[in-house]
């Protein structure tokens, strides 16, 4: 039969979630809403026939119709949750970040180990973007040569209120720290934090942008230019410089218009249209292997990856200097 999938938060990610699930995703149905706010869960499930309604993570994952988990609360709440679906045995997608800190990713980390195999999917979905998977196979071809360097630009329109100058990494820049590492099959070992004069237009005491150099044990330089309230837009954009050439992503012109004098495009306004299509490969392949009893994409330990590397980068900014990252080793259970 088709997957229950209890989707756990119903913010902006979450709400998306749902009506994927619902309109688009094959194979899956959406089998219960939780959101702390009870209102919220309710208009959201209505959207999707009016399904099952909760405020407790753990209560919602109880009903024998439930068969997998979808965490899309906020990263601090990601933990207990992960947890308690470990205890009922169920496989999970949560979103990025898997958790706020390195500390709380490890504990998951050994929970998901005494399973003895994996049961999560992480959210980084841009691994399922057209562009990015293009990107991915041709270095995986080998006609580019040794990657070099990866330049990256992340920019939102506006950042939501209460938005901190560290979520900018946590938050933001930990996509190119997965990128980074699933790009080029390294670890990333230091991380530097320069910033720019911030914009007039970020709110007060946000360091927006900031530019965030990585290191990486292959020996590769990484920059990331991450710019929350540019205000025209949203872009992803990356440039890989490799021994015998280059690649590029992001530029949007997919659709060139000629009127009035001028040439162009139009840019996304936010992730939920800039990125629909790769949460919709990124839903449909966990469903999928999940209904076949199987894990891929992003792991536990990517996650992990990523919050330690974000935890050195958030040490970065607000210390200066570089700071170098502490990895585990990796377990066997997540590959080489
Ligand atoms: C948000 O949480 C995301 O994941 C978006 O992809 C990113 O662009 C944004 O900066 C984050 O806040």
């Amino acid at each position: 039969g088709t997957l229950g999938v209890a989707v756990i938060g119903a913010g902006r990610m979450g709400a998306d979630h749902v009506r994927r699930i619902h309109e688009v995703t094959s194979g899956a149905r959406v089998a219960a809403v939780v959101d702390v706010d009870a209102e919220r869960a309710k208009a959201v499930a209505a959207r999707a026939d009016g399904a099952p309604v909760h405020t407790d993570p753990v209560a919602a994952m109880a009903p024998s119709d439930v068969d997998a988990v979808l965490i899309a609360s906020p990263g601090p709440a990601h933990e207990a949750t992960l947890l308690a679906a470990f205890e009922r045995g169920l496989p999970v997608l949560c979103e990025k970040p898997l958790t706020p800190d390195a500390a709380a990713a490890l504990r998951v980390l050994e929970a998901e180990r005494k399973l003895g195999r994996r049961r999560v999917q992480v959210g980084f979905m841009r691994r399922y973007d057209a562009e990015y998977v293009k990107l991915k196979a041709l270095l995986n071809t080998g006609q580019l040569g040794r990657p070099l360097m990866l330049h990256n630009r992340h920019r939102n329109v506006a950042s939501p209120p209460g938005w901190t100058s560290s979520m900018l990494i946590s938050d933001s820049v930990a996509h190119e720290t997965d990128v980074a590492r699933w790009l080029l099959g390294h670890e990333i070992t230091a991380v530097t934090v320069l910033r720019p004069t911030p914009s007039a237009n970020a709110p007060d005491d946000l360091q927006d942008p900031q530019f965030v150099v990585f290191e990486t044990d292959g020996g590769a330089v990484v920059d990331v230019e991450i710019f929350v309230n540019c205000g025209f837009g949203y872009q992803v954009q990356a440039e890989i410089v490799c021994e015998r050439g280059t690649a590029r992503l992001g530029d949007g012109h997919a659709l060139v218009t000629n009127m009035a004098g001028r040439w162009g495009g139009t840019i996304a306004q936010d992730y939920t249209e800039r990125f629909a299509d790769a949460y919709d490969r990124e839903i449909q392949a966990w469903v999928d292997a999940t209904r076949h009893d199987e894990v891929t994409g992003p792991s536990v330990w990517d996650g992990y990856a990523a919050a330690a590397v974000c935890e050195a980068g958030v040490r970065a900014l607000e210390e200066g200097g570089r700071v170098e990252v502490e990895l585990l080793e990796r377990p066997a259970m997540y590959g080489n």
